[in-house]
């Protein structure tokens, strides 16, 4: 499928990678841009080869957050009658495979909201990340007054969404926004060597794992828990935990099937 917005790739056969490509714009996300990022990530999520993902841009931006060009006129009918960033911003949300966001430079507004819709967020050294939409006359408004204070606490939160300031990957480090941060040059080598670790496991255990995570976000600690406990029961059905254990026991490699 031809894209006009990203550039779609797999790395070793298993690993899917999806690069915005706006760079004069630096990235900024508009609304066929995110029906491309969409489309690809799905057809990653069916296909049986792949067993990670991961969404980057380009040196200079991850994305410089949504078009704010293409939003400058829109008035309320426009934004809520078509429903505007609910209708395709968040399909990676929908995705069940494991997608990891390799940031480097301006991750801002919808572009760190994005970042922090995948599952963990990897950063080079140059990453900047921010909620600048109070300069703008309005707020975040695809998850990042959600997310955010979930990621780096309400204190941090508060300042990025009020004063519309900038974290570096320093900070966002610090502040558990990101859970790696490496040297610009070495940032998709280190999303790709922490994706193939995730393609070598059974893709039935990576989907259990991140949604019983992302359950975290949704649930009170008691009903987390029990929801983790049935899918542990659950991977017990699975050859892939046969597979595993005696793979362990007998001190060889496990070959998962996922099945
Ligand atoms: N949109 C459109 N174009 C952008 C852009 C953006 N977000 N960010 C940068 N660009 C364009 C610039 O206009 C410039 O284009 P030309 O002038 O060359 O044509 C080009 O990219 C290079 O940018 P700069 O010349 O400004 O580059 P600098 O290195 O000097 O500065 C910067 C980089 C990232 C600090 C600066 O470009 C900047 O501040 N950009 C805007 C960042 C921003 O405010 N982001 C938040 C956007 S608001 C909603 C839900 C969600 C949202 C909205 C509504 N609803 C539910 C209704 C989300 C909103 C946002 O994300």
């Amino acid at each position: 499928m031809a894209h006009e917005f990203i550039q779609v790739r797999t790395e070793a056969g298993k690993v899917g990678i999806v690069q915005l490509d706006r760079p004069k714009q630096l990235n900024a996300l508009n609304e066929p841009l995110m029906d491309e990022l969409g489309a690809a990530l799905k057809a990653f999520d069916a296909d049986p080869a792949i067993g990670c993902m991961i969404v980057t841009g380009s040196e200079k931006a991850f994305a410089a957050g949504a078009d704010i060009g293409a939003m400058a006129g829109y008035s309320f009918a426009d934004t809520y009658g078509r429903d505007y960033i609910t209708r395709n911003w968040e399909t990676v949300r929908t995705i069940r495979k494991p997608v990891i966001a390799a940031v480097s430079g301006f991750a801002l507004g919808g572009g760190c909201e994005l970042a922090m819709m995948c599952d963990f967020i990897i950063a080079a050294d140059n990453a900047r990340f921010g909620q600048p939409e109070i300069k703008l006359g309005i707020i975040p408004g695809a998850g990042g007054t959600q997310r955010l204070p979930r990621a780096v606490g309400k204190a941090k939160a508060m300042d990025m969404a009020l004063t519309g300031r900038m974290m570096d990957a320093a900070e966002a480090e610090r502040s558990g926004l990101v859970s790696r941060v490496v040297a610009v040059d070495k940032l998709m080598d280190e999303a790709l060597g922490a994706a193939l670790v995730i393609c070598e496991f059974s893709q039935l255990a990576t989907m259990a794992a991140k949604e019983s995570v992302n359950r975290a976000f949704e649930s009170g600690l008691s009903d987390g828990v029990m929801f983790e406990r049935r899918l542990f029961h659950a991977l017990f059905a699975t050859a892939d935990q046969k597979e595993g254990m005696d793979a362990f026991v007998n001190k060889r490699k496990p070959h998962f099937q996922n099945r």
